[in-house]
């Protein structure tokens, strides 16, 4: 599992943003997103990049932290 820190989220609402911004990235598997631990954790194949992941949670208005 990949495990990426989000800052911002402060409600259930926003982490329903954030899963569905990452629902829509092709080959993002098992989903999570964590208000408690600021994260959001899933499967994803080496074709997602980094960038890819931040651009997608800042366009929705969130700050992203370390990708692991
Ligand atoms: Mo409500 Mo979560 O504005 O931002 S969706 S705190």
């Amino acid at each position: 599992m990949k495990k990426l820190e989000i800052n911002g989220m402060s409600c259930s609402h926003c982490t329903a943003s954030v899963f569905e911004a990452l629902d829509k990235i092709e080959g993002l598997r098992n989903i999570g997103v964590s208000l408690e631990d600021k994260c959001a954790t899933f499967k994803a194949p080496d074709s997602v990049t980094e960038e890819q992941l931040k651009a997608a949670i800042t366009a929705i208005g969130f700050e992203v932290g370390e990708y692991t």
